[in-house]
């Protein structure tokens, strides 16, 4: 039997602030987490979401090198630009924190230390690409060169964006420095690594054996990489902007961004509630991290190893993480502009969000790859919005108002007709709310457009334009059920994080 559950804590992947937010992240990440906890909230569950800028990591400190600015000043540009963009989208995060926030110092600090205090990590001296026309070590994405899987030749010291494998500095063919060009060479350096093997015990078992409900994506990832092993991970790095390693002798190293970012969830619940204990330290709390494919690896295998090593928080319960959404055919990409910014599309189409939220959750990559196109939007905008639901609740209301002065008729006696049609949007109700809890959105979605489906038959085939004429009666009848089919339409379409201004009743009750 399923578990119960008294409060749910929903996280979205915290964007890095080194760019605006694009329809992928929406479509991957953030909508289908707006739409789970609004669904929540509406049903009087104890619900928080939390989210963030990610602040730290090798890609701010390249673009602010870029631009001859400090690293602080490209955080505080893009994480003011990311909020006021969600904002403007009407996401409803109950905290939008950021992690170069003091809480988030400390609560991160703290947790390295207690790990370290406790001899959960192992110390390494290792031989590092150094840049000596820099004067720097070249973590991460600082080090440019040839994929040895796809031949890529910018492929980065972490990662080939072109074919997605992780990478290691060392795999890297013809390397050379992102900071000044120059081919680097090997200095020895001291880090701290997490033994992720010594967690894949555990790991199996969470997983493999006990969350077999996880999406195919995700369970599918978690599973190769634990049949490939764990290695461990270093948890620090040689830079100077980032957290600095509490501990003595770690001068000039910070956590590597990857240790700090999902530890600002818990910051995040910290500087939202006196209360975040009740939810970080309880079995009762669900947790669902909401987040895209590639950060798979990081929140089901690191981050919960961090969490088992720690002892005090919570696993999440489930990660359905999303695949990747494309731009008319092709990958998007923030280096190529190719992306439809959210910032860019609340200037040019103001009023239009929710025909955005539409499109990305009726399209959402949920199980494979998709592709977002205008054509697309446009024909979903003309063809379902407008001709489904619009012009479902276009009838509903002007009729009403044209009979009975914009009142609500009452209900008379049922036909069978009625009550089958009512049984209808019962039932689609029930599957909506089964598909939002299982996180099936495009389907709950498609849900939420068959009331308005269901609606236009009941107006074609119930005709109260004809029936007006010989029997006035049945025509209050008739209207009053469009109108009760529009009432759970605009609260299910509410559950989606549309605007729709008709009700604002809490119509789940507690
Ligand atoms: N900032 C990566 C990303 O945007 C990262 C997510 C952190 S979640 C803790 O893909
Ligand atoms: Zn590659």
């Amino acid at each position: 039997m399923a578990k119960e559950f008294k409060r749910y804590l929903v996280t979205s992947a915290l964007p890095y602030a080194n760019g605006p937010v694009h329809i992928g992240h929406l479509a991957g990440v953030y909508i289908p987490s707006d739409i789970y906890t609004r669904y929540l909230r509406l049903r009087g569950r104890d619900v928080i979401s939390v989210c963030g800028s990610d602040e730290h990591g090798v890609p701010i400190t390249i673009k602010a090198r870029k631009e001859g600015v400090t690293p602080q000043q490209i955080v505080d540009r893009y994480h003011a630009l990311i909020k006021k963009s969600f904002e403007g989208l009407g996401m409803s995060f109950d905290i939008y924190s950021r992690t170069s926030s003091k809480t988030h110092a400390e609560t991160a600090s703290a947790f390295f230390r207690k790990l370290y205090d406790e001899g959960k990590f192992i110390e390494k001296t290792s031989m590092q690409y150094y840049d000596e026309e820099a004067q720097t070590f070249l973590a991460d994405r600082y080090i440019v060169g040839t994929c040895p899987k796809c031949g890529n030749d910018r492929a980065y010291g972490d990662q080939c964006e072109k074919c997605g494998s992780t990478l290691s500095p060392d795999e890297l063919i013809d390397p050379h420095s992102a900071v000044s060009g120059s081919v680097p060479v090997k200095r020895e350096t001291k880090h701290w690594y997490l033994p992720l093997d010594r967690y894949e015990e555990f790991l199996r078992e969470w997983i493999l054996d006990g969350h077999k409900e996880w999406k195919t994506n995700v369970y599918g990832q978690c599973k190769s990489w634990l049949d490939g092993g764990l290695q461990p991970r270093a948890v620090s790095r040689d830079l100077d902007w980032g957290i600095p390693v509490p501990v003595e002798g770690a001068e000039g190293k910070v956590l590597y961004v990857w240790f700090d970012a999902p530890i600002g969830y818990i910051s995040a619940t910290k500087d939202l509630t006196p209360d975040w204990e009740r939810y970080w330290k309880s079995e009762d709390t669900k947790m669902v991290h909401f987040i895209g494919k590639d950060n798979i690896v990081f929140h089901c295998i690191v981050f919960p190893s961090m969490l088992k090593a720690h002892g005090d928080y919570i696993l999440p319960e489930n990660v359905p993480a999303n695949e990747f959404l494309n731009l008319e055919g092709d990958k998007i990409s923030t280096s190529r502009n190719w992306a439809v910014w959210l910032h860019e599309y609340l200037e040019e189409f103001p009023g239009k969000e929710d025909v955005l939220r539409y499109v990305l959750c009726a399209n959402a990559p949920e199980t494979k790859d998709n592709d977002f196109t205008w054509k697309d939007f446009q024909a979903r905008n003309n063809n379902e919005l407008v001709a489904v639901l619009g012009n479902f609740v276009n009838r509903a209301l002007v009729l009403t108002q044209k009979y009975y002065g914009g009142k609500v008729p009452a209900c008379g006696e049922l036909t069978d007709y009625d009550r089958q049609s009512i049984a209808e949007v019962a039932a689609v109700k029930a599957s909506l709310e089964g598909n939002i809890e299982n996180y099936r959105f495009r389907e709950a979605l498609k849900d939420a457009m068959n009331i308005a489906r269901i609606g236009n038959k009941y107006l074609a085939d119930t005709e109260p334009w004809k029936v007006v004429k010989t029997d006035p009666a049945r025509v209050e009848t008739i209207l009053n059920i469009a109108l009760q089919i529009t009432a759970n339409l605009a609260i299910a379409l509410r559950n989606m994080g549309f605007r729709v201004g008709v009700l604002d009743a809490d119509i789940y009750g507690p």
